[in-house]
């Protein structure tokens, strides 16, 4: 019995009051004898009497208690075994040592004792194997809330929020089934938003008349529609050649899981009608609020558009998906776009103290014909105008050795440094041959230019200079080269280039043509016509491309490891140990690219700052840019890379992962 029971409030008052009277006994007693007796005996008998009932208090208060306690203790273990969440105590060996009927019930078994752990709960394995270590370390004291594991697991039907304490092997299962369905269903039915773009709407319907062209428009039309009524989308005409989409999660789920087959059937459809027409499809999911979903939306279709359209971009959140892009871009024909934008770039340039002209990292002849352009617009219109250029490489070597020749245009190049410095709050950044800031050769300059301006050919990635005031980005373009030239026709009326001035220019586009072999439109003609006018030298062109034995010799190296997988995939893998420079790794690739039978090449290789290196080129037919993006790359549908680090072999490995996975899913080629 506790202590405090044995000393009720009473207790010593009780003593005191029995003290008290035997004072009063003796005084009585005193003054008359026997009346003192008498009260003695009284006292003693009233004593006796109150020992005896404080006696059988203290004996039922015990049996009571002892009653309450086996009650609870039988209630206590029927309860346990009753709860409506499951409890799981497991010992050293991860066997069950005990459970309670609920656990039976979930599994369906009538005991689970001796069963292992990691059969009943296979996804908590790598879970326990983990704690084990914490074991080692010493950390005994007790399961604090951090060392507990909370996850959510699938038995049969029913979902289960499972707590685990490692320190007690102590195993609980909570049924969440029905917030899980709940959670379930209004992530299904969020809201996404989208636009359909048909991409070249005006461009196919050139030279039809009315009838023809709502014809044409119905049959698209008819098409979307029904795909849209299919996958449960809301579909509304915005203007000709623009839909608002707007349809729940699930809906999106099965449109990705479908790979938008809209863009292959619009495709077909059109091309049997000798109108070839392609749509775009931005997406946008995941946004706290409508407006941002809007914008989510917009800035997908961009992406698709920017990457050459022909293709969906889904933003979910953080997650960027493309899907289709399978053709090549399709030409523009107009050249509104060239002319508004050389009006522009004009009013920009005239605005601004002074022009600084940068491209990519390791530049290319591309990059310093574009540059070269540039310079002379601003030339044009007398402002002061540099090409930011850190250091030389052997493919623009024999480029430079031309350009200084000329000195007035060989001062115009400056160090990165030297730029940083010349940069003022009115200068203008033209960026050209690339889009992303971490490929210039000095993101700085990204950084502290207040207005930038991106001249580039490639398919738009993810990273994005966002806050440029004019972006020219046309992918169906061959190169920077090729729409620096055009926007030079417009850029002033009385432009005339030097011989030296257009042979660079020329260079650029011969380089990213591979000699007007690829990606080379009627427009690419065109601005070459323009340049030999202007007296650009082709053997000159042929001089500054020549090559050297020893690399000539190293990449024939290269190619003597070449074997095709997919029948039609050319996949050069060097012997480890070997270092290439990158820039004979992606020549090697487009040399395989010549060979008959391939459609696409890869070409792995150690580079000489120790990462691994792959070049993908492809004609056209596959799509290399999607199997550099998932091994964390990026670049073209017909040319992109990627570097990683570790081994050629593992380099190998995941390449060969990536085309089985494409395979399976979606076909390599078209
Ligand atoms: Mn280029």
């Amino acid at each position: 019995m506790p202590k405090f029971l044995q000393q009720r409030w009473h207790g010593y008052y009780t003593v005191w009051a029995f003290l008290l009277m035997l004072l009063l006994v003796i005084i009585v007693t005193r003054y008359n004898w026997p009346l003192g007796i008498i009260s003695l005996i009284l006292v003693a008998a009233l004593c006796y009497l109150l020992l005896k009932a404080e006696m059988r208090y203290r004996k039922n208060l015990l049996e009571y208690i002892n009653g309450l306690s086996f009650r609870v203790k039988r209630v206590e273990g029927e309860a346990i075994s009753a709860l409506p969440f499951g409890i799981v105590l497991y010992g050293e060996d991860k066997t069950i040592e005990w459970n309670n009927r609920y656990v039976c019930k979930i599994f369906g078994q009538k005991t689970l004792v001796g069963d292992s752990l990691q059969e009943l709960f296979p996804s908590l394995t790598p879970m326990l194997n983990e704690k084990k270590e914490g074991h080692k370390d010493g950390h005994r004291d007790g399961a604090k809330d951090g060392k507990q594991i909370h996850t959510e697991i699938k038995i049969g039907e029913s979902y289960f929020h499972l707590m685990l304490n490692p320190e007690e092997r102590l195993i609980y299962l909570y049924d969440i089934t029905d917030m899980v369905v709940l959670r379930e269903k209004y992530e299904a039915e969020k809201l996404a938003i989208g636009i359909i773009m048909m991409d070249n709407l005006d461009e196919a319907a050139q030279g039809m008349d009315d009838q023809q062209r709502t014809s044409l428009i119905a049959r698209v039309t008819t098409e979307i529609t029904e795909w849209a009524k299919h996958y449960g989308v809301y579909l509304r005409r915005l203007s000709s050649d623009r839909y608002l989409m707007m349809l729940n999660y699930q809906s999106l789920q099965e449109l990705e899981k479908s790979r938008f087959l809209i863009l292959d059937e619009v495709r077909e459809m059109t091309a049997e009608l000798k109108v070839p027409m392609t749509l775009s499809i931005g997406l946008g999911f995941g946004a706290e609020s409508i407006n941002e979903l809007g914008e989510l939306a917009q800035s997908s279709l961009d992406m698709a558009l920017g990457r050459g359209g022909d293709q969906a971009a889904v933003k979910a959140g953080q997650r960027l998906s493309f899907y289709g892009g399978k053709s090549n871009a399709v030409e523009k024909r107009t050249r509104v776009r060239a002319r508004v934008i050389a009006h522009a770039l004009r009013d920009l340039m005239q605005e601004s103290d002074k022009v600084i002209i940068m491209g990519h990292k390791m530049p290319d002849m591309d990059v310093i014909g574009a540059s070269i352009g540039v310079l002379k617009a601003a030339q044009m219109y007398n402002v002061e105008a540099y090409v930011v250029l850190p250091g030389r490489n052997p493919s623009i070597d024999r480029m430079m050795d031309q350009v200084q020749k000329d000195e007035k245009l060989f001062e115009r190049f400056i160090s990165p440094e030297q730029a940083l410095a010349l940069l003022s709050p009115h200068s203008l950044l033209v960026i050209v041959d690339t889009h992303k800031a971490s490929m210039t050769m000095e993101p700085k300059l990204v950084q502290n230019a207040s207005r930038i301006v991106v001249v580039d050919h490639h398919r738009r990635g993810e990273e994005f200079i966002n806050d440029a005031v004019l972006v020219y980005m046309e992918p169906y373009a061959s190169s920077a080269s090729e729409l620096v030239t055009e926007l030079l026709q417009y850029i002033h009326e009385k432009i005339q280039l030097t011989p030296m001035e257009a042979t660079m220019l020329l260079a650029g586009i011969t380089v990213d043509t591979k000699h007007f072999a690829l990606h080379t439109g009627s427009r690419t003609f065109e601005a070459a016509g323009f340049l030999r006018r202007s007296g650009a030298d082709t053997i000159q062109i042929q001089r500054m491309l020549k090559e050297d034995l020893q690399e000539y010799l190293a990449k024939s190296e290269i190619i003597k490891h070449a074997k095709m997988v997919y029948d039609h995939i050319a996949l050069a893998v060097t012997e480890p140990g070997t270092v290439i420079p990158q820039l004979l790794i992606a020549q090697a690739a487009d040399t395989l690219l010549n060979m008959t039978e391939v459609v696409a090449s890869f070409v792995i290789s150690e580079r000489p700052d120790g990462l691994i290196s792959i070049s993908a080129r492809s004609l056209g037919r596959m799509n290399v840019q999607v199997v550099m993006e998932r091994l964390g790359g990026g670049g073209h549908l017909t040319n992109a890379a990627v570097q990683l680090k570790g081994t050629v072999e593992e380099a190998e490995q995941k390449l060969l992962e990536v085309l089985s996975q494409i395979e399976e899913k979606e076909g390599l080629f078209e």
